[in-house]
């Protein structure tokens, strides 16, 4: 790879809706350009990209994969993207790494949900693209259909080619070509270079997507593909220049493809291999990076040395002693290091942009199951979040559960796995628990007295106390009226302390209360008998009557929700806020979707990913956050107050 010039290297990306074939393809690929010497298939669980133990249990991609192979002269890498939207991260990731795309249409589903997002990914960052219909093997196909279809949604541009080129094409290229159109409609000889030159320039400015007809299944269309490829999606030098910034300046800073320039690279990738440990995959888009050298990471202003430097081909490494611009790259054993980073010579410090991903929203409780896994959580779940952007941990501070959030079930569900196979690890996952919090609706006074005057030395407290409600998030005040020495000053810290115990465990549930003022203005004590426990007793015992008097009331966290879908589903999806108790704020119209705010109790909200999802067909999206707390209507406060330990224990007596 050392070798090639970046004229001849090209990186692709393979992206589609999940199922539609990616895998297989790139399989196929590998095998039509001579780099394995054995075509692996998804029901064998032997192919170079799907190596994962549970991408080869579930037989779909997980995460992106990089190999390579080489084709009339051309190097050319290649990234499988995973194609369910729960693992959208890894795709958006690899589309940094890469000049051109193939985007793959299942040929007996025509377009998916996930090849809209594809498409919709691929045109934000204007990246060439292949069009491969596959499955082409199969029967009932009706491909006009299919084609019609592409061109309707996505482009007209989008045409069936094959090599040599066909006149009925030569007619679109020179139409989507000023001179050579002139050419055309004179009657003056086009030679094939010319239509060649041409088509080249309408796939690089988006003016044409070429589609191919094919089969992973059969090889059909494969070599066709890796024709396409060379022939017409782009080289480094032929994509516009990446655009960063300088560490220091701040000033915009423009990269181009020069293996005598200034290194520029992107981390677009972190493995964990079981083996090497953890590898750093990146894309050079300038200069070079030699083996046991070192560079600059730009984004945390430190120096790492490199050691080996080497090629992927799946799960499998070779060494190369260096790399240059156009060329994917992994480093073992990094230090700093991470996902996103920007790597630079020292002198020349550059920052590329960040990724933009979304934001996780599907949440699950975590229980490990024994002690020893308890130990071992931690680290096993913060090196899972090293290498996965869209993967959270969270300890809840009131309920004191660990909280783990990621893209949706699916994605829950492979970290679970990966705790278990990779660090060992066993967990039950469950509903986060509400942190629910109590407070009270009105004003009450209350005495409260603890008196213990039988045999040895007494107890006596004696307090009278005002609670009054607080505005929301204010949590507590404490308030001393007490005049002419009814309770001696030393005393007073007591009972504060008492209503604040008193207070983690509100009166009706084990929920904290929050944003009542306690103003404690009379009682009496004892010469003898009154103690700093005794006013911390009576402390409490006033603060429970007065707040059982209060009209104690629950309060729940509440989010703002802005939920994305196409218009058809502009009346389900409001009136399914609705009967998840939310608001609906307004609705606005963001390119061809509308974005509709609400504001949405949380304990409404743990399973809305796959909701949404079932009801929008996968069109759906959404992202939330937290606002604050709010009242929680009374019918559901019984059911509450039913289900909590107090009162269970209550009823047992
Ligand atoms: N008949 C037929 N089946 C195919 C073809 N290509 C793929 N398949 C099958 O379709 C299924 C999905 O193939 P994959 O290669 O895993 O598809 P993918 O796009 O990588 O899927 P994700 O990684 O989940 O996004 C597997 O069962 C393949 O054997 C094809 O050309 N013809
Ligand atoms: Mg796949």
């Amino acid at each position: 790879m050392e070798k090639v010039k970046p004229e001849l290297k090209r990186s692709i990306v393979f992206v589609a809706h999940a199922q539609a074939g990616k895998t297989s393809l790139v399989e196929a690929l590998l095998f039509a350009a001579g780099a394995t010497t054995r075509k692996g298939t998804i029901a064998e669980g032997n192919t170079v990209s799907d190596y994962n133990t549970d991408e080869i249990a579930k037989k779909n991609s997980i995460n992106s994969s990089v190999m390579h192979a080489a084709w009339k002269n051309h190097a050319i890498q290649i990234v499988d993207t995973p194609g369910y939207a729960d693992f959208i991260a890894d795709m958006i990731c690899g589309l940094r790494a890469v000049d051109g795309a193939v985007i793959v249409v299942d040929a007996t589903s025509g377009v998916e949900v996930g090849t809209e997002r594809a498409w919709d990914k691929l045109e934000e960052r204007n990246i060439p693209r292949f069009i491969f219909l596959n499955k082409m093997d199969k029967e009932n196909i009706n491909l006009d259909e299919v084609i019609k279809e592409i061109q309707e949604r996505f482009s007209r541009g989008a045409c069936l080619v094959s090599f040599p080129l066909s006149s009925n094409l030569k007619e679109t290229i020179a139409e989507s070509d000023d001179a050579l159109l002139e050419q055309y409609l004179d009657g003056k000889e086009i030679d094939d270079d010319q239509y060649k030159k041409a088509l080249k320039g309408a796939v690089l400015q988006g003016k044409i997507f070429p589609i191919i007809t094919g089969s992973a299944a059969t090889d059909a269309g494969v070599k066709e593909l890796l024709d396409g490829i060379v022939e017409y999606l782009p080289s480094p030098v032929e994509r516009p220049a990446v655009q960063g910034k300088g560490s220091d300046s701040g000033e915009p800073e423009e990269i181009v493809c020069k293996e005598d320039g200034p290194l520029c690279a992107l981390v677009f990738k972190s493995i964990s291999d079981p083996f090497v440990g953890q590898l750093t995959v990146m894309r050079i888009f300038s200069g070079r990076l030699d083996a046991n050298t070192g560079f600059y990471n730009a984004t945390r202003g430190t120096k790492e040395r490199v050691g080996n430097l080497m090629v992927l081909q799946g799960k499998e490494q070779r060494s190369v002693s260096s790399a240059s611009c156009g060329d994917i790259v992994a480093v073992a054993k990094l230090r700093e290091t991470m996902l996103g980073d920007s790597i630079s010579d020292s002198k020349t410090s550059i920052l590329l942009p960040p990724f933009v991903l979304p934001e996780p929203v599907f949440s699950s409780s975590i229980k490990p199951k024994t002690r020893q896994d308890e130990e071992k959580i931690s680290e096993a779940l913060a090196k899972l979040c090293a290498g996965d952007p869209t993967f959270r941990i969270n300890r809840d501070a009131q309920t004191r559960e660990l909280v783990i959030t990621g893209m949706g079930d699916q994605h829950i569900d492979v970290m679970v796995r990966r705790l278990k196979e990779r660090y060992h690890v066993e967990v039950a996952i469950g509903t986060p628990k509400v942190p629910y919090k109590e407070t009270i609706k009105r004003a009450a006074k209350a005495q409260g007295k603890h008196k213990k005057q039988s045999g040895g030395r007494g107890q006596y407290g004696d307090v009278w106390l005002e609670l009054a409600p607080l505005e929301r998030g204010k949590d507590f005040e404490f308030v001393d009226e007490v005049v002419g020495g009814a309770i001696p000053r030393n005393f007073i810290p007591s009972v504060e302390k008492g209503i604040r115990r008193a207070m983690a465990e509100g009166v009706m549930t084990t929920f904290p209360m929050v944003d009542v003022r306690a103003t404690i203005y009379d009682g009496s004590y004892h010469d003898v008998d009154s103690s700093d426990i005794a006013f911390q007793i009576a402390g409490v015992l006033a603060f429970r009557k007065a707040a059982l008097e209060a009209g104690p009331i629950l309060l729940e966290p509440i989010m703002e929700a802005e939920v994305s879908v196409p218009e058809e589903f502009m009346g389900a999806i409001p009136a399914d806020l609705n009967s998840r108790r939310g608001r609906v704020l307004g609705v606005e119209a963001r390119g061809k979707s509308q974005t509709i705010k609400a504001l949405v109790p949380l304990a409404e909200m743990f399973r809305y990913a796959s909701d949404l999802r079932s009801m929008t067909g996968g069109r759906g999206s959404y992202t939330m956050h937290y606002v604050g707390y709010e009242e929680v209507p009374q019918k559901i406060i019984q059911q509450i107050v039913a289900a909590n330990p107090r009162h269970k224990a209550q009823e047992d007596g």
